[in-house]
């Protein structure tokens, strides 16, 4: 299995209650490595842009509204099927039907104070780590 890269947010909710180092440590503990990292408060349209797949949704701007509430820490995660294992600590969008020990059914206060965002393909993966990071910001 080749090493690859995922793009990681630890959303509002979780830095509001100081959650970034358990959530990290999750990651850590199952093979993901923190190779870029940085806490940044989100411009309303920098939000929209970065969700604009859901611009067509009723919860588009109340998810936008929320990704603006407070700092997230942006990251990107390398290690063997990155995206997959991410997506798969992460756990389900909603935390009511999260599995056991997922940081959503741990961390979760609600399907969309979720906690963390995870990217969902190896393609859009690229597209947002780009989104947030130079090349030069990458460092494994
Ligand atoms: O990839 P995910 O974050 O698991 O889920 P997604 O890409 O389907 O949705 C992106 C985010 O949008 C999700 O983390 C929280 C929010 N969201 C998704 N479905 C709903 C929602 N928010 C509300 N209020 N209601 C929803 O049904």
């Amino acid at each position: 299995m080749a090493i690859e890269r995922t793009f990681s947010i630890i959303k509002p909710d979780a830095t509001r209650r100081n959650l970034t180092g358990a959530i990290n440590a999750i990651f850590e503990k199952n093979g993901l490595r923190i190779i870029a990292q940085k806490r940044i408060w989100m411009s309303r349209a920098h939000a929209k842009k970065f969700y604009e797949v859901h611009a067509a949704r009723p919860f588009y701007n109340d998810l936008v509204d929320f990704m603006v509430s407070g700092p997230v820490v942006v990251q990107v995660l390398e290690g063997e099927n990155a995206v997959a294992k991410n997506r798969e600590l992460m756990g389900a969008t909603n935390p009511a039907q999260a599995a056991e020990g997922t940081i959503r059914k741990l961390f979760a206060e609600s399907i969309e104070a979720n906690s963390v965002h995870g990217s969902d393909s190896p393609e859009n993966a690229a597209i947002e780590i780009a989104y947030f990071f130079a090349g030069t910001e990458l460092v494994d």
